[in-house]
């Protein structure tokens, strides 16, 4: 088996990359112009048309494009193609209001199976390798990126979608499932019901997670748990899906982005100007090969730094984002510290015993807040040993409950971690 799904995109060299970049973001950014009354008028009051774009560095007269675009736009005022042109949709409904759409053409939904081929084959996973897909099958882009992705790349697909986790387990063992697809915290829920169950998975080798942050410390559990590889994938609704925006590589250093179709930014999410690399910032990404609704510079809300341009030792040219940090609007601030749930999440589960289920609660009480960390963990862990722990990492002070396994409630999709309470 290759290394690569695409030898040619994922390797090629810087320069010609860039020349590739600019030859697409032309294409592009006429392509919107002439057929779309938003983003033209959009591009009008920046005061840049097509023609201005004759560099790289041209990219930055753009507009920004942000979750509010397609809300404004809600269904479908950012197409650029006949609607008898569309044979997909996505949307997610994120926490407030308005839900963001997007439209597929045959076209985009053979580049988002393309990005996601190649994740696959990166994760080491060959043609006719059973895959089982746990994300589910509906309006949320993951089920159906993993299933057109497997389709291109020949796999076994194992369709469960979410939920009935000891059927999942029974179906993974009877079709000797190489590699599961998830979101993070169900990579969790399934390593309790194989202990509930007392059952062990020796076919499974990889698992390819996203769809929330995850600490370092967190994938070091669910490897050891389900003994596998585990794969960090990243992508949104609004860029064309899971996968569209990358992976790590067998060599864990950095989530490679498919820099043929997506040219990344990192900028300061106050200002919008662009941060030096290396330092924190909000990614923002620009699609070249998409049709339906292509975006220009979407400010995506996550938070991270740039890990490398170098050649990465798996070989693939491309940038390498660090792991998410979080989003812009989860980090909390607790009298004067900021902190992001995945730096709790991280220093919990240094502390022997504590178990990946927790809630952050933070509540607030006559204009004071206080937050309280409710932790599941194996007999021995007490409270005081994680408020001390987290007062030593996190510099401020928890109050912290310890709950035996199985306390707190199990969620299907996407694990809401934080909760707010007015207390009075
Ligand atoms: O969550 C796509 C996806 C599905 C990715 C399954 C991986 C696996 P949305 O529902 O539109 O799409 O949410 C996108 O989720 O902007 C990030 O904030 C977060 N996110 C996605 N992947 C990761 C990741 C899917 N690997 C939003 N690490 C994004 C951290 C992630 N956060």
């Amino acid at each position: 088996m290759s290394l690569y799904w695409n030898e040619r995109a994922e390797t090629m060299s810087r320069d010609e990359l860039a020349a590739l970049q600019l030859a697409r973001l032309q294409e592009t950014v006429a392509w919107v112009y002439e057929r779309n009354a938003y983003y033209r008028e959009r591009m009008q009051a920046a005061g840049v048309a097509p023609g201005d774009i004759r560099s790289l560095a041209d990219l930055r007269g753009l507009p920004f494009m942000s979750k509010e675009s397609f809300r404004e736009t809600y269904p479908l005022g950012m197409l650029c193609v006949d609607r008898d042109e569309l044979r997909e949709m996505h949307m997610s409904s994120g926490s407030t209001g308005t839900p963001v759409v997007m439209a597929y053409t045959d076209a985009d939904l053979d580049q988002w199976a393309e990005c996601m081929a190649r994740c696959y084959r990166m994760a080491g996973i060959d043609q006719g390798e059973a895959i089982q897909i746990t994300p589910s099958f509906g309006l949320f882009n993951g089920g159906f990126g993993f299933y057109h992705g497997g389709r291109k790349a020949g796999l076994f697909i194992i369709p469960t979608g979410s939920g009935n986790t000891p059927r999942q387990i029974q179906l993974m063992q009877d079709f000797k499932v190489k590699a599961l697809m998830g979101v993070v915290s169900y990579a969790v829920r399934i390593k309790e019901v194989l202990d509930e169950t007392a059952t062990d998975l020796p076919n499974l080798k990889v698992g390819i997670f996203g769809a929330e942050t995850f600490s370092d410390n967190m994938r070091k559990k669910i490897e050891s748990a389900l003994g596998i590889e585990a794969f960090d994938i990243y992508g949104m609704t609004e860029t064309g899906g899971v996968g569209t925006t990358g992976m790590d590589c067998p060599a864990h250093a950095g989530i490679h982005v498919w820099e043929d179709q997506y040219i990344t930014e990192i900028v300061d999410p106050a200002t919008g100007e662009p941060v030096p690399d290396g330092q924190p910032g909000e990614v923002v990404f620009t699609a070249l090969c998409r049709r339906g609704i292509p975006v220009i510079r979407f400010r995506t809300g996550d938070l991270t730094s740039l890990c490398s341009r170098e050649r990465c030792a798996c070989g693939r040219t491309s940038l390498r984002l660090n792991r998410i940090t979080g989003r812009v609007d989860d980090m909390l601030i607790v009298k004067g510290v900021n902190f992001f749930p995945k730096q709790v999440e991280q220093a919990l589960l240094e502390i022997p015993g504590v178990l990946p289920e927790y809630q952050i609660i933070l509540e607030d009480h006559d204009g004071v807040r206080d937050v309280r960390i409710l932790v599941e963990a194996e007999a021995g862990v007490t409270g005081y040993m994680v408020e001390k722990h987290l007062k030593e990492r996190l510099q401020f002070s928890p109050k912290g409950d310890v709950l035996p396994p199985g306390a707190l409630p199990r969620q299907p999709g996407k694990a809401k971690r934080v909760f707010f309470k007015e207390l009075d």
